[in-house]
């Protein structure tokens, strides 16, 4: 058993991260082009608009928006099966709560589909990946609001029906699990906490609304096209016991349990044992509607989409199931962002989801974010890049050959460089071409393949079975 024929080899990217053009055409403002760039350490800081004279990353981001042409036949050239790519929910509905789309946003990602349909790339799209629009945060206080659910589902609504024959993947919402894992879940959820407000009771309605939405719209998918496969997206938490003591153990499953919140009720289609201990746990409540249950048990996911980037260590530290996560890891290596370097953490966590769900598997971002150099003759040679991507794409080959796993495909994080997500920064880079642009924005855009950029090419015609370096 090796990859099957049709793996889905190729890279992963965001509109809010990549696209640029933030206000082209028609388009309303995200949650993204109202923040700041950082540095490792270093929150984002976060506007309440656009203020002149301050550098936002994401209004230019890279520039796919003009672009797209250049960069989908480099895919191309490197033999990408498919590419992930999300669209930005604010071109297609500028504020959110329209009754009509944005004909100008729409025709943008017909102009994209028909580019990567003529290199037979199969579109892999995110509905929601950290572009939710700043009017429906600032008016109706983001997923706080069910009101969110209908415009999110107006709005798959209409890109369903609009590229039901261009795209046949599809995911609702980019690392979702995340919602309760961030001090404030602004990217997944457009949620800051007011003074005052019980988080726990606002986690765990913005999530039931968001698993509410994400069911209606896996619901209407299969009704506009059948042949639609409609996934989750996890950002999967490896977690290793800091010791073989018992109650790390336990550490662990705490630790992990707020993850499967989620990818318990969107593959399963119900709040298991898992989520109701985890509501205690939080000490939150929510409101559901009537009707709610049978949405969610109808609207079940038919793969789980998943990013893996690093695995974690979990003490426990009693009294009171108190937990002790982020120590390091003795075993492992760390890159430049202090993130450890695990392959095996890869194969054990397409084991655990496998086991645990009996779903198809899709790692949709895997990478190594790091500075590259251009040497005076032009080169950018990624050797530490092309290790990691070594040792990871053989841990899938194993889960696949020796642990029988079914895993749909694979699309490596930030195939070209763009921003970074958690610091706004260009320097940390994961891609296999090089963009020439700084983090104050300064550079010509150009883009440069990297050593591994050849590498990736082979590893793909190969359907993975050549992964030296
Ligand atoms: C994930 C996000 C991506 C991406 C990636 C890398 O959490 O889904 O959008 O950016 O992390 O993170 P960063 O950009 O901070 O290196």
């Amino acid at each position: 058993m090796s990859f099957r024929e049709d793996f889905l080899w190729g890279g992963a990217t965001a509109a809010n991260q990549y696209e640029g053009a933030y206000d082209a055409d028609g388009k309303g403002l995200s949650i993204a082009d109202v923040e700041k760039g950082a540095r490792h350490g270093v929150p984002r800081q976060i506007h309440d608009q656009v203020y002149p004279g301050n550098y936002y990353p994401s209004h230019e981001a890279v520039d796919f928006y003009h672009r797209y042409k250049e960069d989908i036949a480099l895919f191309a050239q490197m033999g990408f099966k498919c590419f992930r790519m999300s669209i930005n929910w604010p071109r297609i509905f500028p504020r959110g709560d329209e009754e009509e789309p944005n004909e100008a946003g729409l025709a943008f990602y017909d102009r994209v589909f028909a580019e990567l349909r003529r290199y037979d790339i199969e579109p892999v799209v995110t509905l929601s990946h950290y572009e939710t629009p700043l009017y429906l945060v600032q008016h109706y206080g983001s997923w706080r609001s069910r009101k969110l659910i209908d415009f999110f589902v107006r709005y798959c609504q209409v890109v369903f029906e609009r590229y039901k024959n261009q795209v046949k993947y599809w995911m609702t919402f980019n690392e979702i699990n995340e919602t309760m894992n961030q001090k404030q879940p602004y990217h997944q959820a457009g949620i800051l906490f007011k003074e005052g407000e019980k988080k726990a009771d606002v986690v765990l309605q913005a999530s039931h609304n968001m698993m509410v939405a994400s069911a209606k719209a896996v619901i209407l998918g299969h009704e506009i096209n059948p042949d639609f496969k409609i996934g989750c997206m996890l950002q999967y938490p490896m977690t290793y016991p800091a010791t073989c003591c018992p109650k790390d153990q336990l550490a662990k499953k705490y630790h992990m349990m707020p993850d499967f919140y989620y990818s318990d009720v969107m593959c399963r289609g119900y709040y298991t044992n898992t989520c109701t201990a985890q509501q205690k746990r939080l000490g939150g409540t929510f409101t559901q509607e009537p009707g709610d249950q049978e949405i969610l048990r109808q609207g079940t996911v038919d793969y789980i989409a998943f990013s893996y980037y690093f695995s974690s260590v979990a003490r426990y530290a009693g009294p009171e199931d108190q937990i002790l996560v982020g120590e390091k890891n003795p075993y492992l290596e760390r890159n430049a962002w202090d993130w450890h370097i695990d392959p095996l953490g890869l194969r054990l966590s397409l084991n655990e989801l496998y086991d645990r769900y009996q779903l198809p598997l899709f790692v949709v971002e895997n990478g190594l974010g790091a500075i590259d150099t251009v040497k005076e003759d032009g080169t950018i040679e990624d050797d530490d890049r092309i290790a990691f991507l070594s040792a990871h794409i053989k841990a899938l080959k194993d889960a696949v050959e020796l642990d029988h796993i079914d895993v749909m495909g694979y699309t490596s994080w930030g195939c070209i460089d763009i921003v970074s997500v958690g610091t706004g920064e260009m320097r940390k880079r994961y891609g296999y071409i090089y963009v020439d642009k700084d983090d104050e924005g300064k550079g010509t855009l150009a883009r440069k393949k990297k050593k591994s950029f050849d590498w990736y090419k082979k590893v793909i015609a190969s359907n993975g079975e050549d992964l030296s370096v």
